[in-house]
């Protein structure tokens, strides 16, 4: 049986487009509420396989995607880095504020040290690799660097980037420290999850737009840049996605300096523009609104039947333009499934 969403990643065309959603694990499914309790802590499920295999499996058995993508988190970079992580309940994560260019240096990579860390989420990886039925794509992911160093600098989540911003503009050399950190220790984990059973990757910026244009270039192009290089050096058959959210017209210097095989694109973008701009560069996935998603109804089956029909006649995976909202109603999600299953192109 194909695997129609890497296929579809490598460039062919199946006979309908594949589909996964962001965060199609997670808090808006009973089963995972259950699960985490049990585990008590977010990091513990992420490190401890079976927990992982199970998290990571629950969204495909009740709809059927083309993709399962690791149970995991973007933070957990830094974690092995040697940076306290925690997630706390209602809150987000908590990481243990950096003050000082020694405190950034402390974190510098060490390959022992970091797959010590991360020989649990390895294991995951092959275990859901054996478990997952031979049609279906297995993704794995990591933070890109940009995104990372955020939450690292800030301590959190944050909502102007003040700090980490700032840090770029006045002391350049340490914040590239920060960063050619990230892109070793990123580009290295990405290899390892192919090695252990990954079929694709993909790379979330998730805070790139709020980057200027010009530290656009120098933050998020030049490294996924370089982690492109990386993994297709060790890897050159593995699509490798990228995901930098809402830069807008910048989506189009980011395909072709990257050299990444597929974009992720968000619900800001007008559908002739990825048609015409991204799609004639790359493979797109995207980009319903999570909102319309969780709005569910006509708005967000005409939302997804707009996609589909701008998109459908080059290679397209369907996916959100952001996470899974942690309201949405699991029937919303049912119900969008069973339309991508019966489109024909
Ligand atoms: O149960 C809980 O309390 C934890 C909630 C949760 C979950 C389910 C977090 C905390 N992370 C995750 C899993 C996760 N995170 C996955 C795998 C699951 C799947 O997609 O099905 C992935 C791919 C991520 C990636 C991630 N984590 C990103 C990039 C994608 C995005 O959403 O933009 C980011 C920015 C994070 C950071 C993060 N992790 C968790 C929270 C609450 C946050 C902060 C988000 C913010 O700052 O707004």
């Amino acid at each position: 049986m194909p695997k129609i969403l890497k296929e579809t990643l490598q460039g062919q065309r199946p006979s309908r487009p594949p589909f996964w959603f962001m965060r199609q694990a997670g808090r808006y499914l009973p089963e995972y509420m259950e699960l985490r309790a049990k585990a008590g802590d977010f990091l513990t499920m992420c490190y401890t396989p079976d927990f992982a295999l199970e998290v990571t499996l629950q969204p495909l058995r009740r709809f059927d995607m083309d993709g399962a993508i690791l149970f995991s988190d973007i933070l957990v970079v830094p974690h092995a880095l040697g940076q306290e992580v925690g997630f706390v309940t209602g809150h987000g994560p908590v990481l243990e504020r950096l003050k000082t260019q020694n405190d950034i240096e402390s974190l510098a990579y060490n390959e022992d040290r970091f797959d010590t860390h991360m020989d649990p989420v390895y294991e995951a990886v092959t275990k859901i690799s054996q478990a997952l039925p031979a049609d279906k794509t297995l993704i794995g992911f990591a933070g890109a660097p940009w995104t990372v160093a955020t939450y690292m600098i800030e301590g959190g989540s944050s909502k102007d980037f003040s700090r980490v911003k700032s840090l770029a503009y006045k002391d350049p050399e340490v914040f590239a420290f920060l960063m050619d950190n990230l892109v070793t220790a990123t580009s290295h984990y990405l290899i390892k999850q192919i090695e252990a059973g990954a079929d694709v990757v993909q790379v979330f910026d998730s805070w790139a737009s709020a980057l200027s244009a010009e530290q656009f270039k120098t933050w998020s192009i030049e490294p996924m840049k370089r982690i492109v290089n990386n993994v297709k050096a060790a890897s050159p058959e593995t699509p490798i996605i990228g995901f930098p959210k809402g830069v807008g017209c910048n989506y189009t210097s980011y395909i072709e300096q990257t050299g990444v095989d597929a974009v992720c694109f968000d619900h800001s973008l007008p559908l002739d523009f990825v048609r015409d701009q991204l799609q004639s560069r790359c493979v797109v996935q995207g980009g319903l609104d999570n909102a319309a998603l969780l709005a569910g109804g006509p708005s967000m089956m005409d939302a997804a039947e707009a996609i589909v029909e701008a998109l459908k006649r080059k290679p397209f995976v369907f996916n959100l333009g952001h996470g899974v909202i942690k309201e949405t109603p699991p029937e919303h999600v049912a119900e969008l499934s069973e339309y991508l299953k019966s489109v024909q192109v």
